[in-house]
């Protein structure tokens, strides 16, 4: 069964799908939404996702939104075992967290900048805005205390969200890696998973690209 995926590369959210399908090693077919043609605004696209928002993915005719509810779906569906969403209770609450902490609070932070830099065509990063990812950076080193994971000792689908977004951030706003040390080496650690360049090397370095043209505007 292929699974297609409709996104784009650089797009965080799509990349914490990508690294989850190249994890579970699932066979699918990137359907490339334009963003800057506004392919993500048409009635078709609507049809797929009513919020208009990229990565969709579809799996036997059904549509599915939210890179975070599309990762737990696969490794509910196509892991050999639950390792990236544990089914126990207590992990599963604790991975929950991790995935809701990345919606609500760093990739809001992302997305305030984003839109700001790449649809407003501003190269100015307002200090607020600013203040809001470095106090996220802040709680990430703050449960990478005591484990080397977002959410234990395992990699689950919340490193992948959280690493796409904060990735994705540290070109926005520098990681210091003084004040921040065990968000720079969980990172690292993060770069030797063997699906790591597929999910999400190819698509930050278009991402990198994309920050720096727009800021360079300054
Ligand atoms: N919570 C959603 C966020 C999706 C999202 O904001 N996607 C961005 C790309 S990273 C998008 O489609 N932007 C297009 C737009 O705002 O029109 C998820 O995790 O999938």
């Amino acid at each position: 069964m292929v699974l297609n995926l409709y996104g784009l590369e650089p797009s965080p959210a799509c990349r914490t799908v990508l690294l989850t399908l190249n994890a579970l090693g699932c066979e699918f077919k990137l359907k490339k939404i334009q963003l800057k043609k506004f392919e993500q605004k048409t009635e078709d696209f609507r049809k797929k996702n009513p919020l208009q928002l990229i990565p969709v993915l579809e799996d036997e005719g059904q549509y599915l939104a939210d890179s975070h509810a599309i990762s737990a779906y696969l490794v509910r569906k196509y892991a050999k075992n639950d390792s990236l969403y544990p089914k126990d209770f207590k992990q599963r609450a604790l991975v929950d967290h991790r995935l809701f902490f990345d919606s609500g609070v760093l990739f809001a932070s992302l997305n305030a900048i984003t839109i700001k830099v790449f649809q407003e065509n501003n190269p100015i990063i307002p200090e607020d805005k600013q203040n809001d990812v470095i106090s996220g950076y802040e709680f990430l080193e703050k449960f990478l205390e005591n484990s080397n994971y977002v959410a234990g000792e395992n990699v689950t689908i919340a490193d992948f969200s959280i690493l796409a977004t904060v990735s994705s951030l540290n070109y926005l706003v520098p990681i210091d890696g003084k004040k921040f040390p065990k968000v720079m080496q969980w990172m690292e650690l993060m770069t030797k998973l063997p699906y790591y360049e597929r999910g999400n090397e190819l698509g930050l370095a278009l991402f990198a690209k994309k920050c720096e043209i727009f800021l360079k505007k300054e």
